[in-house]
């Protein structure tokens, strides 16, 4: 889509640091970091909000979810089965809408995680 930040760097004719991609799919660093690890996950696709997929995004939105977890362990951030307990973790959230704390009509998905505290969340 014209004009929309995310598609350029899904086409990258703006610069981002990937971590990950596929044909469906992108994961970037968020370039203003909440934690110690901040990813972007969008779909090349453009989808302006959660409220706007389709039925048939339904497998892209399962895919995005599935590589939490797997972009989580690459990142060390991943959660750890330990006697005492879990340990680690991360965060995975979707805003949508102003109300939402949306800023960028590109669906994305930010994974959190590292050491807290982060900035402004708990
Ligand atoms: P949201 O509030 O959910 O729409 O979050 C948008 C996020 O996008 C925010 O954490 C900052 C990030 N962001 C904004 N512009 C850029 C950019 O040009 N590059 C990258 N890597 N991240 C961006």
């Amino acid at each position: 889509m014209d004009n929309c930040l995310f598609c350029k760097i899904a086409a990258k004719q703006i610069p981002a640091a990937v971590v990950y991609e596929d044909d469906e799919l992108m994961a970037f660093k968020d370039i203003n970091p909440a934690a110690p690890v901040h990813l972007l996950v969008i779909p090349k696709k453009h989808i302006s909000t959660l409220s706007d997929a389709q039925p048939e995004d339904t497998t892209i939105l399962g895919k995005m979810l599935a590589l939490a977890p797997k972009l989580a362990e690459e990142h060390g951030v991943s959660v750890v089965h330990a006697e005492g307990g879990p340990t680690r973790g991360y965060k995975t959230l979707i805003n949508s809408g102003p109300d939402g704390g949306q800023v960028i009509y590109h669906l994305h998905m930010h994974i959190y995680g590292g050491p807290r505290p982060w900035k402004g969340m708990h």
